[in-house]
């Protein structure tokens, strides 16, 4: 008999596997269809204008990825008279406490804010950014407790203070950021699960951001860094390969959208829906 067949077989405790972590596990997103005047939308000129067809079918691609993800999708119809109402996300920030309608930077924006408050109203509180605050969703970046927003053209001091009076006593910290040249801070910041945050190469080591692992967008791939988390998946604009190498060679689970028709208007992953 050979020794191995004499060792008694120790008993095995049955270890139990957690169950993973299910970051940005929103149960809805409200998307608003595209404004057929869309052309006519604010932008910063660095590229041609947008085709509303084509808009239009990515728009339709960005929310079939998201019903694809088990987010429950809520539709409105389209604001001919506002060229940037699909860019819904700068209207409101919602919380799992509140729905605060924001109060837009851009003057030709801010009567997009009427239309949402009925929606918002059937699942939250509602709380108001008030004149002369003003503030863009998109310079809102909440990591659970933690709510950065940035002070840029759109949002000001005033609107962040107002911001801040809602949310502190709800047990949030709010850290303000000032921006220079984006248009917003998700332009250039953006959370990713795993207490990490995809920045652009300016934000690279910024001291704001230290507790957090980062990983930094090539220079040239700059608008990839607007990237929407949504249930442990991470939606990136198409034709940004480096970076998308970068985050899957770091384990995230990367799914393309071909997104020109938003980026000739600024605008990113994350400001086609408001989740929640
Ligand atoms: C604007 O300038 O307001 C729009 N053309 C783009 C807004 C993009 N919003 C966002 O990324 N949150």
């Amino acid at each position: 008999m050979s020794e191995d067949e004499n060792e008694e077989v120790e008993e095995v405790e049955e270890v139990e596997i957690p169950e993973p972590v299910v970051e940005a596990k929103f149960t809805y997103a409200i998307v608003r269809m595209p404004s057929p005047t869309l052309a006519d939308g604010l932008s910063s000129g660095l590229f041609d204008r947008p085709e509303y067809s084509l808009f239009l079918q990515q728009h339709l691609s960005y929310t079939a990825v998201l019903r694809s993800l088990g987010v429950k999708i809520i539709k409105l119809p389209s604001l001919p008279e506002f060229p940037d109402a699909q860019f819904v996300e700068d209207v409101a920030v919602v919380t799992p406490e509140v729905a605060i309608i924001t109060r837009p930077g851009a003057e030709e924006r801010r009567g997009e804010t009427e239309t949402i408050r009925e929606t918002l109203e059937k699942f939250r509180p509602l709380a108001a950014i008030e004149e002369p605050g003003t503030l863009d969703g998109g310079d809102v970046l909440r990591i659970n407790q933690t709510v950065f927003v940035g002070l840029s053209k759109r949002t000001n001091e005033e609107g962040a203070a107002q911001l801040a009076a809602i949310l502190e006593p709800l047990g949030y910290t709010v850290i303000t950021v000032p921006i220079e040249e984006s248009l917003h801070l998700k332009s250039d910041v953006n959370y990713i699960g795993r207490r990490t945050l995809l920045l652009t190469e300016k934000w690279a080591g910024h001291k704001l951001f230290k507790d957090f692992e980062q990983i930094i967008v090539p220079a040239d791939e700059a608008y990839a860094a607007n990237t929407l988390l949504v249930r442990n998946r991470l939606l990136i604009p198409e034709g940004f390969p480096e970076t998308v190498n970068l985050l899957r060679e770091a384990g995230f689970e990367v799914l393309e959208i071909v997104f020109t028709e938003p980026q000739k208007l600024d605008g990113g992953m994350t400001c086609l829906s408001i989740r929640f």
